[in-house]
């Protein structure tokens, strides 16, 4: 597409996504029951692409399931595509066995078998859901947001979900699986290409995207966000992308960043742009002083990110062309953790019973291998802990790209990024290690249900090439 079309372009198909307020029979209820069913999907989020996915409930994204802080949810899951699969909550504090990863917490489940979820999800914030059986499944479309709502949460006078993602280049995904020493499947999406490929066909160590997706869409065929002036709006995006971290820009319009990974910052902050690693989400606020149409857009060196956007306008300017961002963040002030941390003299590390100093490695060319301390999992070093431990990761990156690592079942602080300590550690799930030498620390503690939490690079490609451990409880 080209930009001209881009700009002038009316509105095509739309997706929901705006949250409407819970209803008084959902919360009536102390469990609230969802279905989720997992079926092959032939996705076309623009004219010209046509995606072999698999979906929830027939969408990609998958549905936004919500509860209120307290609730239970009970999910019957059935698996009706033809590869395994699993759910995992992604940033929930919940019994081990319903972790969902496959092969640790669970035997995957089949094609044709059902799986029972139940927990209390916790804790309140914006959360998500996803394939976790490294056969692929999240790249293929598994993956929605889950929203725990807060009650002490200040009420927005709209609010939406916007979920970013991108569809690959298949070939291109195969190619940087390729050389995959680990990888447990071979061939995940029945494509030809992965098995007709030789060695020496690798074409380099980054998945190219074919289409970018907001909520499912391409612009212009995505949503538009309807709002009215004076409203004060919720967004909460998720970066689904498998690889790339995204900015996100609304034209014309300060960002008030509220809460990283579902949970609240110590202090609000305003930007220009959000910068969102694999995986992240972020709450953020804008308020409509004026009418108009502006676009809500991924920045990114890709060229084609400008597909993923959306418009949002006040009442009588659903057809005015909307203002647009550049398609640069140089010079833009983009939300960093140091930023929403601020500086401290030191790291806080009273309590601290176990110490990690781990080195990020590995991305060699012609081999899709990323290491823990030179090891590929399952040979990563682990950790384990006992009830009431303080746990301090010290991350070193050795290489080339940013790794968004994630650790399940607890919430851990960022305290340290690239040799500044934060004065207000933020509270997250998964954090973006820079690249190049970069460090990044964590302390969290070990006060969650008893098991085997996953550690992980959420770069599908690098945990899949083995940037992978655990944090096992003794
Ligand atoms: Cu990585």
């Amino acid at each position: 597409m080209r930009r001209s079309s881009f700009l002038s372009a009316g509105a095509g198909a739309m997706i929901a996504a705006a949250l409407p307020p819970l209803s008084a029979a959902a919360l009536a209820n102390d469990t609230v029951r969802y279905t989720l069913t997992a079926a092959p999907k032939l996705f076309a989020p623009m004219s010209g692409v046509s995606f072999a996915g698999v979906a929830f409930n027939g969408s990609i994204p998958g549905p936004v399931l919500r509860t209120t802080y307290g609730q239970r949810v009970h999910v019957d899951f059935r698996n009706r595509s033809k590869i395994e699969t699993t759910v995992h909550w992604h940033g929930m504090i919940l019994p081990n066995a319903m972790d969902g990863v496959a092969g640790i917490t669970q035997p995957a489940v089949p094609p044709g078998g059902d799986f029972t979820y139940e927990f209390a999800p916790n804790p309140p914030g914006t959360r998500w859901y996803h394939d976790h059986a490294m056969q692929m499944g999240t790249v293929l479309g598994m993956f929605g947001l889950f929203i725990v709502d807060d009650p002490k949460d200040e009420p927005a006078d709209a609010e939406f979900a916007l979920v970013f993602h991108d569809v690959p280049n298949m070939r291109s995904l195969a190619a940087a699986l390729k050389g995959t020493s680990n990888a447990p499947m071979v061939d995940p999406m029945g494509s030809p290409e992965m098995a007709g490929m030789k060695a020496d066909d690798k074409m380099g160590d980054e998945v190219s995207y074919v289409a970018h997706c907001i909520n499912g869409a391409s612009y212009p065929g995505t949503q538009r966000l309807a709002v009215k002036v004076g409203d004060r709006v919720r967004l909460r995006i998720l970066n689904a992308n498998p690889s790339q971290t995204r900015y996100v820009r609304l034209a014309g319009h300060t960002l008030r960043v509220t809460h990283s990974d579902g949970n609240p910052l110590a202090q609000p902050l305003d930007v220009e742009a959000l910068r969102i690693g694999v995986a992240e989400r972020y709450d953020a606020w804008f308020e409509v002083k004026k009418p108009g149409a502006w676009l809500l857009q991924g920045v990114s060196a890709d060229p084609l990110a400008f597909e993923q956007a959306v418009v949002v306008h006040t009442p009588g300017m659903e057809n005015a062309p909307p203002m647009a961002a550049p398609q640069s963040i140089d010079g833009v002030d983009f939300f960093t953790y140091e930023k929403a941390g601020g500086r401290a003299a030191s790291v806080d590390t009273s309590g601290v019973t176990i110490r990690k100093d781990w080195t990020l490695g590995g991305g060699a060319y012609g081999a899709n291998a990323w290491t823990i301390d030179g090891k590929l999992w399952p040979n990563t070093p682990k950790i384990v802990v006992r009830r009431g431990d303080r746990v301090l990761v010290h991350f070193t990156n050795k290489t080339d790209m940013d790794h968004p690592m994630h650790l399940h079942g607890h919430t851990f602080r960022v305290v340290e990024v690239n040799g500044t300590a934060l004065a207000r550690p933020l509270a997250k799930d998964v954090s973006l290690v820079p690249a190049n030498g970069g460090t990044l620390t964590w302390i969290f503690d070990a006060d969650s249900p008893a098991g085997r939490w996953l550690l992980h690079c959420h770069n599908e490609i690098h945990m899949m090439g083995g940037m992978m451990t655990e944090v096992d409880y003794a």
